[in-house]
């Protein structure tokens, strides 16, 4: 491998340099962003009033999708923004997610941070082993073992931290994803409390799941640099996280984590680990980089660190998909459903209001279709006649313990955990 492509990996994994402070236009909120537990709140606030309109049509035509790579090559590219090839980063359209709830394979949106594995790996499915660590019969397994052991499934959003990451003044460093690094997924696998139960229980003192990729590293770099790992706390892998091979009814696809992923529900992308070959019970959190600096919610301009929260459970969030989210798409005066999808973050969703005024006057849509459950979206609709004007079409959705959409995003570093109704709302034109 030459020093290049090293570099090029080493370099998406450290998310490159940051971007220098740009002053004025700046808004931290005193919210919890709905991270980690004991969130803390950061900075002061001082809310700007910036212009509504929220449409991202002109750079959905900007990233075309034609030509996608081979391991990709089933996705439905209509659908999707390439944000970058190597490592394979891509999204779904707003428009395209549908109304049925689920988000079929070949529109998934896809985040690896290095290369991903070779097909060979997914030639033997049940051949693949996880070695099982923390325990007090620590093993290596089979997915054909874990086969025997239990078997489960969970409808789950599955988003990446930086959802949302594009409406961001100072242009954090990553790819600038609008609505479409999410999706609402079905999982079918082993409960991880089960095969943890078979080998004994957990070990003694262990405090955290760190779950490590199969990748294969970059020679001659820093492991701990460039590893994929992560941590989360033992409480949520001993209630509801997954071992899985099976995904919207097949076997988990090669650039989704087949043969095997950990899926965490409820909690951001980051933590359900593709291609796992480690699942290990610790006293700690990871050491490795991508747990300590990675995924941290901080100031902007202030330096990453372990005691900063960390991107564990996802906040409450929505976004209307239609109509008018679709580049060139003509509405017309008249009698209209609009149309969207909400989660709850952590928790089931409860409520979702809807505006067609930009936040002036709220009113409650009906939540419709399938219930899938506390960690899936919901999709809901909202009739309204709309005449020839310009609207701007907003919701804001509520989850069980009350946590309501903030209007305005937390600001950070990274640009993590968007879910500002504000900066999801959708301008539209109707036409007489
Ligand atoms: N092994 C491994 N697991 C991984 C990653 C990765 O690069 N390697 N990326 C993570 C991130 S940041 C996200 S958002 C999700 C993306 O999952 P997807 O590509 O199936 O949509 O996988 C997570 N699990
Ligand atoms: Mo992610």
């Amino acid at each position: 491998m030459t020093k290049t492509i090293e570099n090029r990996h080493y370099q998406a994994l450290e998310n490159a340099p940051e971007q220098p402070d740009e002053p004025g236009r700046r808004r931290f909120l005193k919210q919890s962003v709905g991270v980690g537990t004991g969130m803390a709140t950061l900075g002061a606030t001082t809310i700007s009033n910036v212009a509504f309109g929220a449409s991202d049509d002109a750079a959905e035509e900007a990233d075309d999708a034609s030509d996608l790579p081979d391991v990709i090559d089933w996705k439905d590219e209509d659908a999707m923004i390439l944000h970058g090839r190597s490592p394979i980063t891509l999204e779904t359209k707003r428009y395209t997610v549908g109304t049925s709830g689920i988000t079929p394979a070949t529109r998934l949106y896809i985040r690896n941070n290095l290369p991903v594995p070779d097909e060979k790996i997914v030639a033997d499915r049940d051949a693949w082993q996880v070695s099982i660590e923390g325990v007090k019969n620590a093993k290596s397994l089979s997915v054909g073992e874990l086969k025997t052991m239990g078997l489960t499934s969970v409808v789950m959003v599955l988003q990446c931290s930086g959802n949302g990451r594009g409406s961001f003044d100072h242009t954090p460093s990553g790819s600038q994803w609008r609505t479409g690094a999410s999706g609402n997924v079905v999982w079918g696998g082993v409960p991880l409390k089960d095969v943890i139960a078979a080998l004994g229980g957990p070990a003694d003192g262990m405090k955290f799941l760190t779950s490590t990729g199969g990748e294969e590293l970059p020679k001659g770099l820093d492991e701990d640099k460039i590893q994929v790992e992560r941590s989360i706390p033992i409480e949520k892998a001993l209630d509801d996280v997954l071992l899985a091979w099976e995904m919207d009814g097949q076997p988990i696809p090669l650039v989704h984590g087949g043969p095997l992923r950990v899926i965490v529900p409820g909690y951001y992308g980051c933590n359900n680990i593709k291609y796992v070959k480690r699942v290990a019970l610790t006293p700690k959190e990871s050491a490795a980089h991508m747990q300590k600096f990675s995924y941290r919610v901080r100031p902007i301009g202030v330096e990453a660190s372990p005691d900063q929260p960390t991107m564990w459970d996802m906040n409450v969030k929505s976004f209307i998909t239609g109509p008018g989210a679709k580049p060139g798409e003509t509405v017309r005066a008249g009698h209209h459903v609009i149309y969207g999808v909400a989660f709850g973050g952590n928790e089931a969703v409860k409520d979702v209001d809807i505006s067609i005024d930009g936040g002036q006057n709220w009113q409650k849509a009906e939540l419709f279709g399938a219930d899938m459950g506390r960690y899936a979206w919901r999709t809901f609709r909202f009739e309204a006649d709309l005449p020839a004007g310009k609207y701007v079409l907003a919701s804001r959705a509520t989850n069980q313990s009350g946590e309501v959409q903030p209007q305005y995003r937390l600001e950070n570093q990274r640009g993590y955990a968007n879910n500002s109704w504000h900066d999801h709302a959708l301008s539209i034109v109707v036409k007489g």
